[in-house]
């Protein structure tokens, strides 16, 4: 037996340490490294062999034989799938002009190396910006269309003028946490939920805000259920009250922030009765967590997607940094800690022309296209089928489920099959790959040497197992096609290069590849860093806004023609806002919570995980059932204006009267049969958005159930 201590989990981007046992060069048990920090070890975790050997792995490039969509293909040899994949691109490039090519990254682009260089959720200066750019596209795009940009980008840098990233919940020395649309138990890697585990047993009071009552809910000393969709008007009711009673921090108000007195006559539009019954709770509770929130001098925050698919996310995420703000909780022990990262430095010139024409959705979300510097890819569909702006008709997608991923499946399979020419890179056969003209297969992270953040120090990652089959890494896979391309020099083309570029210098690339970790000090912690600079690139006092204050009122947001305040947008497909079609869908849809044995679409072909939930379930209140006649356990048709997609019935308390959650991930053939036809996007809308971000409206629709 082989036992290697402290090397990287590689199921997932989590980072997770673990020790593993190998014999005759296979992986046979993984177990978390104690005494780490890191060393964690989550539920799919524990199925990583089953999961590195899974006989779905694809193994071998493969070109398209028969019909788009009916999947078959054969084997080929890497060298001709590769010329094959440039020779498409270069035809759509001649018939159509490099515009109409476009990039796509999911969440199987997450291994740090390849979102450093491929990485466009956030400008980073070691990547590419764009697959295609060289070429003069400016489609490059990704899953920051439908995840993490309203929280990391959107909401933040408009209001704060700093990226998600860099506004840290203090948890370790907090007195009082809330936990607001997120859920960091499921959440992975664990980490987080750690850390707030730790907290709870000094002591740290715990408040959950979600849509129905959640494993972290049941930890949390209190928890608000709201109405799926409705936190902004549940944030501006907060700050009402947080007004009304004079419990906001007046100096911070008055040096640090613009705005104030024109939110107040915005809340002051409703009373406090009015913004709790939009989002279902009672005023006195409203009131009572206002109240506590300001008790405490050191409260902290962590959200994520529960507030990011609705119709106005991201000013649900600026109403809630502003209660921050005025209770003068910023940049201070146990707050929200600001921090200015400074970028590491570019080694390598890229070659890239700078298009001339917008990306794809521009003319919908410019914002969204500004900061991120991407195409949207909710506008994808439309470019194809309607040439809209123009045509799209090529398309290489890295690491991402479109059709099981993205709203309105239906849409989107219409899209992929019109393509003149499509790639995909995968580790597994999905749905998408159906519509492909050549499919690559991608290594997991057990296979190749990388590298992981922990904190700020940099661990390698060591190769655990040889690549299975012939399967690449896919920063090379990309390097290949680029040097077809004519711009290879783009990407990395071997182990050090990578280190190299990505650490920015020779010198700390050996080390790491010498001695497997470097230890980065952080900076020393500067608090209140508003008042003595340190937030801004110019070293002033204030926050790198336009304003140099927080921007209740957001100067950009107006520049594009947006409300500048964090107003509340009533969810368009709602009880409020349609009561006619709710007399047929009179329950609210939520898709989408996390689920600890799936990542997405991932892993629903795993027999071990699929043990421990076998089934896509949609909750639902036990009245709400009762009426239907449905039991739990049942198979129910949970129908949307869309379309009806079967479940399997979880009948529980835990689901307040009115909502339901479905899971969602399935879909993809190769998982098992229940999971295969349950494709909760099949139930979502594509033309019903954050009118901000673009996001989908994924967690306020409606609904009903019916037995089967
Ligand atoms: N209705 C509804 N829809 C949603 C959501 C929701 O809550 N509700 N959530 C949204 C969110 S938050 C997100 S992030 C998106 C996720 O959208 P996707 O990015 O599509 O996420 P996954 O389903 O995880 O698909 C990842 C794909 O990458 C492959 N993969 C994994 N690792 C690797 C790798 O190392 N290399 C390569 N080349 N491939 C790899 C996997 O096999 C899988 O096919 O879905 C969104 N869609
Ligand atoms: N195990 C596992 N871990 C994952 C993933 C996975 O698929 N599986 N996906 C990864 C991805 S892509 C992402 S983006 C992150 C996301 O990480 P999180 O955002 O922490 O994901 P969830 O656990 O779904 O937590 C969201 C919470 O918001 C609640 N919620 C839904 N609607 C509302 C609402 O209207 N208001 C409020 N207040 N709450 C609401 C949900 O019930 C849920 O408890 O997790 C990552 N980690
Ligand atoms: S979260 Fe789980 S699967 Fe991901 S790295 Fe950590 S242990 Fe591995
Ligand atoms: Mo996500």
């Amino acid at each position: 037996m082989d036992v290697r201590k402290a090397v990287i989990c590689g199921v997932c981007p989590g980072g997770c340490m673990v020790d593993v046992h190998l014999k005759d060069g296979k992986l046979i048990d993984i177990f978390p490294h104690k005494g780490s920090p890191f060393g964690a070890l989550c539920v799919r975790g524990e199925f990583a062999k089953d999961i590195l050997y899974s006989p779905d792995r694809l193994k071998k490039p493969l070109i398209r034989m028969g019909k788009k969509g009916k999947g078959e293909f054969r084997e080929a040899t890497w060298e001709e799938a590769l010329d094959y994949v440039a020779e498409g691109f270069m035809k759509v490039k001649n018939e159509y002009g490099s515009r109409s090519l476009m990039s796509h990254m999911g969440r199987g682009g997450f291994e740090q190396s390849t979102t450093d260089f491929m990485g466009i959720s956030e400008p980073r200066n070691r990547a590419v910006p764009g697959f295609f750019a060289p070429l003069g596209s400016p489609n490059a795009s990704g899953v920051g269309s439908i995840c993490y940009n309203s929280i990391g980008i959107f909401a933040p840098i408009t209001t704060i003028g700093l990226y998600g990233t860099n506004i840290l919940p203090d948890i370790a020395n907090a007195d009082h946490i809330v936990v607001w649309g997120t859920n960091p138990i499921t959440n992975s890697p664990p980490f987080q939920f750690r850390a707030i585990l730790n907290a709870k047993n000094k002591g740290v009071r715990i408040t959950a805000i979600d849509h129905y009552k959640t494993n972290i809910c049941k930890y949390a000393d209190d928890y608000y259920l709201v109405r799926s969709g409705t936190d902004g008007a549940l944030a501006l009711g907060l700050l009402k009250v947080i007004i009304d009673e004079r419990l906001y921090d007046q100096a911070f108000v008055n040096n640090w922030t613009v705005g104030f007195a024109e939110l107040r006559d915005y809340i002051n539009s409703k009373t406090l009765e009015e913004w709790a019954a939009i989002s279902g709770l009672k005023a006195k509770d409203i009131n009572r967590l206002a109240r506590q929130l300001a008790a405490k001098e050191k409260t902290t925050l962590t959200m994520y997607t529960g507030l990011e698919y609705s119709n106005s996310g991201v000013q649900t995420i600026r109403a809630i940094y502003t209660i921050w703000a005025l209770l003068g909780k910023l940049d201070k022990p146990g707050c929200l800690l600001l921090d200015s990262k400074v970028n590491m430095e570019r080694i390598k010139e890229i070659i890239c022309a700078k298009s001339a024409e917008e990306p794809v959705g521009a003319k919908e979300y410019p914002l969204f296209c500004e900061l991120t510097q991407t195409a949207h890819f909710l506008k994808f569909p439309q470019a194809v089928l309607k040439d809209d702006p123009y045509p799209i008709r090529g398309l290489l997608n890295l690491g991402s489920s479109i059709l099981t991923s993205y709203p309105n499946t239906y849409r989107y399979a219409e899209a992929l099959s019109k393509l003149d020419f499509f790639v995909v890179i995968d580790r597994c056969f999905t749905e998408d790959c159906k519509y492909a003209d050549v499919v690559l297969p991608a290594t997991t992270y057990f296979e190749i040497e990388s590298y992981v953040f922990h904190g700020s120090n940099i661990k390698k990652r060591e190769r655990i197992v040889e690549p299975l089959g012939e399967a690449r890494r896919d920063i090379f896979i990309i390097h290949e096609i680029a040097k077809r391309l004519g711009y290879g020099d783009n990407y990395p083309r071997d182990q050090m290069g990578i280190l190299e570029r990505a650490l920015g210098n020779k010198e700390l690339a050996e080390q790491l590849n010498r001695e497997g970790f470097i230890k980065i000090a952080p900076p020393e912690r500067i608090f209140k860093k508003y008042e003595k600079g340190g937030l801004r690139k110019d070293g002033k006092p204030g926050f790198p806004t336009p304003s140099r204050k927080f921007e209740i009122k957001s100067s950009l947001l107006e520049k594009y023609g947006y409300p500048g305040l964090p107003e509340y947008v009533e969810p368009t497909e709602s009880p409020l806002s349609q009561p006619e079609l709710t007399k047929t869908y009179p329950l609210v849809l939520n898709t989408g919570t996390r689920i600890m044995t799936s990542f997405r679409s991932q892993f629903l072909n795993i027999a071990g995980l699929l043990k421990i939930q076998p089934d896509p379930l949609v909750w639902i209140n036990t009245k709400d059932a009762k009426k239907r006649n449905i039991e739990d356990g049942d198979k129910v048709l949970v129908k949307s204006p869309r379309d009806g997609v079967e479940f399997v019935a979880k009948v529980t308390d835990e689901m307040p009267p009115g909502e339901v959650e479905v899971n969602m991930g399935g879909g993809s053939s190769y998982q098992t049969e229940s999971w295969a036809k349950s494709n909760a996007n099949r139930l979502t809308d594509d033309n019903n958005c954050d009118y901000i971000s673009g996001f989908p409206v994924l967690k306020a629709l409606l609904c009903d159930l019916e037995k089967l």
